[in-house]
């Protein structure tokens, strides 16, 4: 399925083996890694069309853990969340029984397995049956299609334990200012300015600076270990956002490397970590972003990311909703490569 600005393959945990080294071998297998082009497989050689959504019934919904298979390397890691194939879970519960749908919308209660949150999807069922179709764009998506609204119940401090990791709104890391914010998705976030650029460049144009890419590296090294994380140098958070001011009437332009690819738009739980870090009072961005309201408008490079935060009056964030769509692509049946 397609799941917002990602691909990836859906499964129902009782058809994967028990065993995480069994089920993350068969998934490298069957996604064709490790290999740069995942030739033999049915990855989509980035890690955005890498990735793994296994979906389980529970009492209260569904159980999806997100795993984020490796293009290069043989690893899968469930260290972090995908708001983007969320986005596919709810249709896919319902598509395999696991959730009745209504007539109407049908609300899937989902609980976030990798980092023991909770999140909502609002899934359109007319007439009892998922809808794909509809008129809701999201930019990096080609046509449009029927909303999928994500809303996110507890996301503050999902992998670190704190909105703050470090306890602090900035921190001087590898001498440059940072602010490490954790709202679902462990985000360091950088002033383009303070490392020589506009902020607007391309993907294409970042991924070939590799002295900047050397220079996020050390910066999320040392970011990683003061945000808790340990060494973080094979895993893929913290994440590394790159700020500066909006340039579309939003509230702030981002270049974000996953942690070594240059997202082409920005992860969900990504803009929402963004979002919260950008309206800190003593915040990096402060100074970069205008006036902020609960909606904020997060330019990418392939269009912008409506994140709606709604924050208690002490400043305590209690939902951060997103609409995303998705559609099926194949269903069926994937063989992988055998072990050699
Ligand atoms: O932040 C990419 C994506 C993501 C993750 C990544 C995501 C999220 O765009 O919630 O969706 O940051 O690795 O799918």
């Amino acid at each position: 399925m397609r799941g917002g600005t990602s691909k990836g393959a859906y499964f129902l945990a009782e058809e994967l083996p028990d065993d995480p080294r069994e089920r993350d071998d068969l998934l490298l297998r069957i996604m064709g890694s490790p290999d740069p082009r995942q030739i033999d497989g049915i990855g989509g050689a980035h890690p955005l069309t890498s990735k793994v959504a296994v979906v389980r019934r529970r009492e209260d919904g569904v159980g999806y853990l997100f795993l984020q298979v490796a293009v290069d390397s043989a690893s899968v890691s469930a260290k972090q969340n995908c708001g983007n194939l969320l986005a596919g879970v709810g249709p896919f519960a319902i598509e395999r029984g696991l959730v009745e749908p209504e007539d109407g919308t049908t609300r899937v209660p989902i609980a976030l397995e990798n980092t023991g949150g909770r999140a909502v999807a609002r899934v359109a069922t007319p007439g009892g049956r998922v809808e794909y179709d509809g008129e809701t764009r999201i930019d990096g998506v080609p046509g449009t299609a029927a909303a999928v609204v994500l809303d996110f119940l507890d996301t503050a401090g999902s992998s670190c334990g704190a909105l703050l990791p470090t306890g602090n709104e900035r921190d001087l890391v590898d001498g440059l200012w940072v602010t490490c914010v954790d709202n679902g998705m462990p985000t360091v976030l950088l002033r383009a300015a303070d490392l020589g650029l506009a902020g607007d460049e391309s993907v294409e144009e970042l991924e070939a600076d590799e002295r900047l890419r050397a220079r996020l590296e050390r910066v999320r090294s040392a970011a990683g270990r003061l945000m808790g994380l340990g060494e973080v140098r094979e895993t893929t958070v913290p994440k590394m956002t790159i700020l500066s001011p909006a340039r579309s009437g939003g509230t702030v332009t981002t270049r974000t490397f996953i942690p070594h690819r240059c997202h082409s738009s920005i992860g969900v739980l990504g803009a929402a970590s963004v979002a919260a870090g950008v309206r800190l009072p003593r915040g990096i961005a402060r100074d970069l972003v205008g006036e902020i309201g609960t909606r904020m408008s997060i330019e990418h490079p392939t269009g912008a990311f409506e994140v709606e935060l709604e924050v208690d009056e002490d400043g305590a964030i209690r939902r951060t909703g997103a609409v995303r769509t998705a559609r099926p692509i194949m269903d069926g049946v994937v063989f992988p490569r055998p072990r050699r």
